[in-house]
């Protein structure tokens, strides 16, 4: 009897998704290590505790797959791409990346949508949202670094923005939570 309740075409696009997650763990891994070898101690712990929740992207997905009966397969991680040249660059590859990652997230909820698994399709609803949210966070960080000077940042500015992002909240707030009593 089979019990998958996954097709194979949405099996197969889940655990691609899912190695996209694990990929994208790696490139804020390795930026993080690289903005650490730049001095900047406290970007680095941002893009560290990103990675950690893109990681935790890649096992929800996992789960899902498990939990619909099919069947995970994990594969090997493609290497991330170069090192950014500066913290403007840093901030640049991590938007365009954000943004590859919604059109391939876009691509599955489309595919579930098409194939009326509704049960996938309310599964990916949580990822479109958490993709809003990554990238506002990343277009915030285009503009903290555009308003430091960009690739011409002094070193000043780098230190105060350094010691902003040590502490920034990992998740950008949402125009759909705003409240007339709580505009964000
Ligand atoms: Fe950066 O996003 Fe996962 O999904």
């Amino acid at each position: 009897m089979n019990t998958n309740r996954l097709s194979k075409t949405l099996e197969s696009a889940l655990n691609d998704q899912m190695t996209k997650e694990a990929h994208a763990a790696q490139i804020y891994l390795s930026y993080a290590a690289w903005a650490d070898s730049q001095g900047c101690g406290g970007i680095a712990n941002f893009l560290f505790r990103h990675s950690g929740e893109e990681r935790n992207h890649m096992m929800k997905i996992l789960e899902y797959i498990l939990k619909r009966g099919g069947q995970v397969k994990v594969t090997a991680i493609p290497a991330p791409s170069a090192d950014p040249k500066t913290i403007n660059n840093c901030f640049e590859k991590i938007f365009e990346h954000e943004v590859e990652n919604t059109k391939a997230i876009y691509r599955v909820a489309k595919m579930s949508h098409d194939e009326e698994d509704w049960a996938t399709w309310n599964f990916m609803q949580w990822f479109v949202k958490e993709q809003t949210e990554e990238e506002t966070l990343a277009m915030s960080l285009l503009d903290k670094i555009k308003i430091a000077g960009g690739d011409h940042a002094d070193a000043a500015s780098l230190y105060s923005l350094d010691r902003d992002l040590e502490k920034a909240p990992d998740d950008a707030p949402m125009a759909q939570d705003a409240t007339a009593e709580n505009p964000i």
